[in-house]
């Protein structure tokens, strides 16, 4: 039996030590080792050998099983490292030239925080810097404070998103600046950028879009400075265009105008022209000298503090900048058309 054995262990050693692969290990593991294999039949055979004999061969059998097993997985580790090495060395192992399968889309600024941006470098240039608040307001800095009646229709429901009055979404940038003013003395010089929230939605209104507000508190601050901070805002956004100051009512600001720059698309001639629906202007926003009742709200002296205040919609603009005709492609996220800027 001895003879036997040591034969079935040489020939086991020499197929592990040539097997190609961790298949073929497999395979002569189950030949030798498994149920049915050489050297399991070979301990089932003991059974017919005298106690000594059985003793004395079933030793030596389980030292020959312990060591195949063991020399097995020394191959199959062997095997393993074979594989990795034979991968690493593969010519070439990484073409890092060759085109990705899946075009890889680039993010870029949207075009309404361009032109967000934009108006923010220009007026930083003149002494402007950016102040923010809270887009969940309180009905008193959003109405209250800014000289906005009780009955005025903007505090309806209907154009107002209430969360829980006084609870509400801001309807405009404008509480961001009641809010400064009551935190510091004038000279004040701010401009609140942000979104804000109206009730309102179809195709030139969404409910929620961006604003840019404008505030210039001091002694001495008049109609003419509001003008030329205009003039050289949309000279910096557009080039030099003509404006026209159309009178208009805000509660907040007194005397009030609504702004109009001359059409870029038809250079004010307004012939077939759909930007300006052939009246040679657009509209760009609103503004006005701050309400006296405003000042007060916030602590400051009417008698002698006087101050401008301006207002845009950011997606407005940017339409109006780029010819784009439906606002709702600035809210799409498209890539085809967020690629172009
Ligand atoms: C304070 C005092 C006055 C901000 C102003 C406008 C006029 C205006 C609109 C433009 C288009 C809103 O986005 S829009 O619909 N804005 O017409 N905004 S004056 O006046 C203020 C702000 C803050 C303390």
């Amino acid at each position: 039996m001895i003879e036997n054995i040591e034969r079935i262990r040489d020939e086991a050693r020499s197929q592990i030590s040539s097997a190609p692969d961790p298949h073929e290990l497999d395979r002569i593991r189950v030949h030798y080792l498994g149920k049915k294999g050489l050297l399991t039949g070979l301990l089932h055979q003991l059974k017919d050998l005298t106690p000594d004999k059985r003793k004395e061969m079933g030793a030596v059998l389980n030292q020959v099983k312990s060591d195949t097993e063991n020399h097995i997985d020394r191959r199959q580790t062997e095997l393993a490292r074979i594989e990795i090495e034979r991968e690493l060395t593969k010519t070439p192992s990484l073409d890092l030239t060759l085109p990705g399968q899946y075009a890889v889309h680039l993010g870029s600024v949207h075009p309404v925080n361009r032109v967000i941006d934009q108006c923010v470098q220009a007026l930083k240039r003149v002494g402007y810097s950016v102040a923010t608040g809270p887009e969940v307001e309180l009905e008193y800095y959003n109405f209250e404070a800014l000289n906005t009646p009780d009955d005025h229709p903007a505090r309806d429901v209907q154009d107002t998103f209430y969360i829980d009055p006084p609870v509400l979404l801001r309807s405009h940038t404008s509480p961001v600046q009641i809010r400064t003013m009551k935190a510091q003395k004038p000279p004040v010089q701010i401009l609140a950028v942000g979104k804000v929230y109206r009730s309102d939605y179809d195709l030139t209104h969404t409910p929620m879009f961006h604003q840019i507000e404008g505030l210039m508190v001091d002694d001495n601050i008049s109609l003419a400075d509001l003008k030329g901070t205009l003039y050289y805002l949309v000279k910096s956004l557009f080039g030099a265009r003509p404006l026209r100051f159309r009178p208009s009512y805000f509660p907040f600001t007194e005397p009030s105008a609504e702004v109009d720059m001359q059409c870029i698309s038809c250079k004010g001639n307004g012939k077939d022209c759909r930007m300006c629906k052939s009246t040679g202007w657009v509209e760009i926003g609103g503004c006005g000298m701050v309400h006296p009742n405003v000042f007060k709200a916030v602590g400051y002296d009417p008698d002698v503090t006087s101050g401008f205040a301006f207002g845009m919609g950011m997606e407005r603009i940017t339409m109006l900048k780029y010819g784009i005709d439906d606002l709702r492609s600035l809210f799409e996220n498209d890539h085809r058309m967020l690629e172009q800027f």
